[in-house]
Order: structure tokens, then C-alpha cells, then sequence
């Protein structure tokens, strides 16, 4: 739906209509820009605090700076709905993460203004650093390059690392730190604390105003300013040696901290920094969900809602008319209780998403049982090593595309040790509107080479349970369960526990032609797909293969001893997936059927809702009933019988 949008900001297509306005007009223009942001997300859904908090600073950037020539690059990306809008996509804005719509991320296939892809948090500091050393090689030193970090994302190694080199290139980098205080949890961690106290320290503030008076005076100054940095520097560093800061030590200037949300003030002080040359760190301090009250004070439900209403703000939620089966990531959360209380060595790790996993419902319950580290995936698989070294059972609980960032500690530290962690992949699989970055894509791919691991994907809540139980027993070694964003299948999910034979499958049901072999969630899709496919006179086997690693071999020789079809289903790549192992098991048994693999493309997958993506991909109900179509028999009841 197409939302109108205020008088100045409708005036405002890309950032050179902005410059046409005058300092005094930025203050509406801001304002307008929230305003348009609340109403579109609100009907459509999508990230909504972060880009609230950070409304003046992108109305700053754009004023002050002179993009797309200048580079931004925002981190995580999730804040950057009023960069989009003000940079030619307003009256697309109401496809923001619609299937077939503009992204909700910065892509550089949409806009010469998203200068980096992303998605995944941290990223931002490296990749401005790498276009500002570019910038220099190619002799374009007047250009600007911007990293928009917010203080979650600073957490992670990757940021430090991008630090860490920045500060001994003497390239043109801004950081600018958007400091809210605020992951999509509370941040959490040593640096958080430091970034409090030098928010709140007397000396800090005094400087800040300090600094903000001889940056005022640089920019009267004109062509000749860069002869006055050193001036200001001296000055900087005379207030600034009195009190260590981190940045400082690591060759950033720094300035802060400053207002966020004076935009006037802002832009000036954005300006002004572009005159000095160099690594410079500019510390914002801004409030997430900043002019919508409810986001402001609930900035955690916020950070993603569902649809709302912008007048009372009511989150809508439908009320279904009978029990619904749990989100996974629900089961997960209590199931944890449930088992942490019956066993003492159990303990939880989330890198940044008690809420997303569902992991805070123990951090609750026993909170010194259960860890936020922070986003640090890394440091999460190799922190579980450690604990699982001591005899403890670590629980890790990382979204499957984010696991990605943490690929070496899963061999190095846990798999070649064959410690006993439990690695629980949720979003495994098409996540939906987050897109090609947020996808669980490749999990079963990249964990299936590595030996050691048992790879696991539950079908319901209660094999979610089951597993989970297993996978804590003594000795078990490295275990992993994938499952999916979502609800499962089954409202009444609380079973007592059983412990489960690992590398067994089950067959759901015998079948005539040809047999589907199914792995976690997807098998309800071909359950659905049976029940119609009969109804139509072919009989398709079923078998949920449960276990990826060890491939339940016993099962398999059934299945190509009988089937001389064998279809494939899997919410993962096909490249090196579930069909492929069953590939190289036919061939290296020297059976010779045919198989059909249904699955995730050799493709990056865009954003939509997950069926849209299923349905696209080609392994949803429907799929399903036409792969079994081309390759089976319709047979009558007789037949059958017979
Ligand atoms: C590698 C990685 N881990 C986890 C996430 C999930 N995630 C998205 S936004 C976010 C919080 C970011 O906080 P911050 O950088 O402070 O930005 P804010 O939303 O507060 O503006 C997290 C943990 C991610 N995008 N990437």
C-alpha cells in the first residue's frame, strides 16, 4: 500500500534534493522521515526501532556528505529503511521485503547507494576500510567513507579486527559508532560498560563541548582548514590524554559523545569531519525506536513487530480459533529448562539472541546457566568448547546462517576434539522476508564433510525434544540439530522424553514406485502431499531420514532394494545436501535408481514469505505431488490389492 508521504519529504527523491533545503528545514524533514517509516512499517511489516533511532543521522549523512560519491556503509543494514527512502526507493518502500520487492537490507544490485551488501552484523568498519584504501591507491582522496556501527555489532571480532587495521592506514574512515545501548536484546558485555562510562564521565562531557566549539570554528575556516587540525588535535589530545580511550589507543581520533538526534548539529559535525583526514571515530548516542513511545520503551518487541497499529500501537495478532502448534524456537526454550533441571551439567549459549532462540526463557529461569555473549559466534562455538572440556554440556544455540562466521571453531575446536557440544541451528532453511543473507541454506553442505559430527533434523516438536535429550547423554560427542524458523505441527508437543538411536531413520510409510526421503520439517509437506497423491491413485513410500550423519544405511539399502524412484525432499542446498549423500551412498553400493532431488537451488534465494520460497524453489506440497506424478504409476484400489 502506498503511503503519502509529509510536505518537504514528498520534495525529496535523492539526496541532492535534501541539499536543497536549508539547515533550519532538517529538523521536518526528519520528522517527516520517521513518520513515514512508522506508516509504511506498520502496514507491511519489517525492522522498525533501529531505523527510527537513526533518522537524524541519516538525514545528516546525506546532507553533510556528498553521496553516493562518498561512501556509507551501514552495519547489519537493518537500520537503513531512511537511507533507502531517501536515496530514490520512497515509492517502493511499501515492497520492502515483499517477494519480488526492494530488500530489507542495503544490496548494491538495487542502488549505487548501497555501497555494501549486508545483513549479517559487523561487517561494515573492514569493508569501508577496504573502498578507502581503494580511494587512496586510485588517488581519490577527497572521498569519504563512512561505516555506520551500532554498538551490538561493535561486539563482534570482525569489527575489532576492521579496527584494528584501520588504525594504521592512514585512510579516510569514519566510524560512526550509533550507540543505544541496545543489541536486539540488551547489548551486553565489557564493552558496553566502557561505552557507558565515557557516556556518562564528566571529563567527556566537558570535551565534547570543548571539541564541538573548535569544529564549529573549522568550518569557517575553508580550503586552509586541514592547516588547523593540527591544532585541533593538539587540543583533542591535551583533554583527551588526561583519560585512556579505546579508540584513541588505537590510532582513531575520537569525538563524542554527541546528540544523535540533533540533526542540525549533526550534519555540521559530520562536515567538519570530513576535513580531517585519517581514521575518526564519532560516538552518537541515540535512543532506538526514538519518537514512537512504545518502541522507545520496549525497544527488544520492536526491533521487528509484526504489523501494528501506529495510533494505539497495538501489535496485531491473529487469534486463532483452536490450539496452535509452538514455534520451534519455543520447544527449544523450554525443553532446555525442562532438561537443565535434570541435569546439572547442561548450560545455554546465544551469540546476541536470547529472544530469537528462545534461549531467554532459561537465561530467566537459571540465569547463571545461561550465556548472552554477545554477536561473537566465534567466540560462542569455541566459549562451549571450553565449557564441554570441563565435562559441562554446552546447548549452542546459533541461527544456521550466522553459524556460517563460526565454521572453523565447529572443526578446530570442537569436532577434531570431539567434545560433547550441542550445536542447535535454528532459521535452518529458506528464513523468509530477511532474505539471501539470513537463509539457513547451507548447513547440512558444510557440517556434512566434517567428521565427528552427528547431524540431526527433528520433523516435529516432540523429535525437536527427543533429540535434544539424546544429544545430552554422556559421551555423545558433537551434535547438531537444525530446525527451522517457524511453528512445527504439533499443539499438543509436551511428551515425556526418549532417547533416540542416532543414525536411525523411520519409515512413516510403504508405498508403491517410488519412495520420498525427507529430512526434518519438510516431511510434513510430503505427508500433506501423500494424503492428495492418493486421493489420486499413486502411492508414494515415505521415510524420514532423521539423521543427515550418520545416514541410516540399513534404511537405505530398503529403500533402493524396493523403489526404483527415489525422490529427495530438504529445506537446505542441493548442492552437497541430504540428495547428495543419498547419491554417493547409491553409487558407492551400486544401486541404480532414479533419483530426484528437490531442494535449494545453485542459487541465492531473494526475499518473501517462506512457502513463496518454497513454492519457488520447488520442494513445497505441490512439488512434492508433481515430482511423484512424472514417475509414478496410478493405480486403483484394485490394483492395489493386487
Ligand atoms: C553475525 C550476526 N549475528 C547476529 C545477527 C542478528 N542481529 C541483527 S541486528 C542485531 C543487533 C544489532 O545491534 P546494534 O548493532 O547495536 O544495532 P541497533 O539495532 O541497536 O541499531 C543482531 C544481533 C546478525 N545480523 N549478524
Amino acid at each position: 500500500m502506498q503511503v503519502k508521504a509529509g510536505p518537504l519529504l514528498s520534495k525529496i527523491n535523492y539526496p541532492a534534493d535534501l541539499k536543497q533545503f536549508s539547515e533550519s528545514d532538517l529538523e521536518q524533514i526528519s520528522q517527516e522521515l520517521r513518520q513515514y517509516i512508522i506508516d509504511v512499517v506498520s502496514v507491511n511489516g519489517g525492522h522498525f526501532a533501529s531505523s527510527l533511532g537513526v533518522v537524524e543521522l541519516t538525514v545528516a549523512l546525506h546532507y553533510a556528505l556528498n553521496t553516493p560519491y562518498d561512501k556509507l556503509v551501514w552495519d547489519v543494514g537493518h537500520q537503513a529503511y531512511g537511507h533507502k527512502i531517501l536515496t530514490g526507493r520512497r515509492d517502493l518502500f511499501h515492497t520492502n521485503r515483499v517477494y519480488k520487492g526492494i530488500s530489507g537490507f542495503p544490496k548494491i544490485s538495487e542502488s549505487e547507494y548501497d555501497t555494501f551488501g549486508v545483513g549479517h552484523s559487523s561487517t561494515s568498519i573492514s569493508a569501508a576500510l577496504g573502498m578507502a584504501v581503494a580511494s587512496q591507491l586510485k588517488g581519490e582522496t577527497d572521498r569519504q567513507h563512512v561505516a555506520i556501527i551500532g554498538d551490538g555489532a561493535m561486539t563482534a571480532g570482525l569489527a575489532f579486527e576492521g579496527l584494528n587495521h584501520a588504525g594504521i592506514e592512514n585512510s579516510n574512515v569514519l566510524v560512526i559508532l550509533n550507540d543505544n545501548c541496545m543489541s536486539i536484546d540488551p547489548n551486553v558485555g565489557a564493552l558496553k560498560e566502557y561505552l557507558t562510562s565515557i557516556t556518562i564521565s564528566k571529563s567527556y562531557n566537558r570535551f565534547r563541548d570543548d571539541i564541538s566549539h573548535v569544529l564549529a570554528g573549522l568550518s569557517k575556516l575553508g580550503p586552509n582548514a586541514h592547516k588547523y587540525v593540527k591544532k585541533i588535535e593538539k587540543s583533542i589530545k591535551g583533554t583527551l590524554l588526561k583519560q585512556s580511550n579505546l579508540f584513541e589507543a588505537l590510532n582513531f581520533r575520537y569525538f563524542g559523545p554527541v546528540d544523535g538526534h540533533d540533526v542540525k548539529r549533526l550534519a555540521q559535525t559530520i562536515k567538519d569531519l570530513s576535513a580531517i583526514p585519517g581514521p575518526k571515530l564519532l560516538h552518537c548516542i541515540t535512543v532506538k525506536g526514538k519518537g514512537f513511545a512504545l518502541a522507545e520503551k520496549d525497544q527488544t518487541i520492536w526491533h521487528s513487530p509484526e504489523l501494528f497499529d501506529k495510533i494505539t500501537g497495538e501489535i496485531k495478532k491473529s487469534i486463532p480459533d483452536k490450539p496452535q502448534p509452538p514455534k520451534y524456537q519455543d520447544v527449544f526454550g523450554h525443553t532446555m529448562v525442562e532438561l537443565a533441571e535434570a541435569n546439572d551439567k547442561i548450560v545455554g549459549i546465544t551469540p546476541a539472541m536470547p529472544s530469537g532462540s528462545s534461549l531467554n526463557i532459561m537465561m530467566k529461569a537459571m540465569p547463571k546457566r545461561a550465556f548472552d555473549v554477545g554477536i561473537a559466534e566465534q567466540h560462542a562455538v569455541t566459549f562451549s568448547a571450553g565449557l564441554a572440556t570441563q565435562g559441562l554440556v554446552p546447548f549452542c544455540n546459533i541461527y544456521s546462517s550466522f553459524m556460517q562466521r563460526a565454521y572453523d571453531q565447529v572443526i578446530h575446536d570442537v569436532a577434531i576434539q570431539k567434545l560433547n557440544v550441542v550445536f542447535c541451528l535454528d532459521r535452518a532453511g529458506l528464513a523468509g522476508a530477511d532474505g539471501a543473507t539470513h537463509h539457513g541454506a547451507y548447513d547440512i553442505a558444510y557440517m556434512r564433510c566434517i567428521p565427528n559430527l552427528v547431524i540431526s533434523s527433528p520433523m516435529n516438536e516432540e523429535e525437536l525434544r527427543n533429540l535434544m535429550f539424546t544429544a545430552q547423554q554422556e559421551n555423545v560427542g558433537p551434535f547438531v540439530i537444525r530446525y527451522p524458523r517457524g511453528n512445527g505441527v504439533m499443539p499438543d508437543w509436551k511428551r515425556p522424553f526418549k532417547a533416540l538411536e542416532i543414525g536411525k531413520g523411520r519409515k512413516i510409510c510403504d508405498g508403491e514406485d517410488v519412495a520420498l526421503l525427507t529430512i526434518g520439517h519438510v516431511g510434513n509437506f510430503a505427508v500433506e502431499a501423500r494424503a492428495e497423491l492418493n486421493s489420486e491413485g499413486f502411492y508414494p513410500a515415505h521415510y524420514d531420514l532423521r539423521f543427515v550423519k550418520p545416514l541410516d544405511e540399513q534404511l537405505l539399502h530398503e529403500v533402493f532394494a524396493k523403489y526404483k524412484n527415489v525422490i529427495t525432499v530438504e529445506d537446505g542446498s542441493l548442492p552437497g545436501g541430504v540428495g547428495s549423500a543419498v547419491l554417493e551412498f547409491m553409487a558407492d553400493h551400486g544401486y541404480n535408481a532414479n533419483v530426484i532431488r528437490l531442494g535449494i537451488p545453485d542459487q541465492f534465494i531473494e526475499h518473501g514469505e517462506q512457502a513463496e520460497l518454497w513454492a519457488e524453489c520447488g520442494y513445497d506440497k505441490n512439488a512434492i505431488i508433481a515430482a511423484v506424478r512424472k514417475v509414478a504409476i496410478k493405480r486403483t484400489t484394485d490394483s492395489m490389492a493386487g
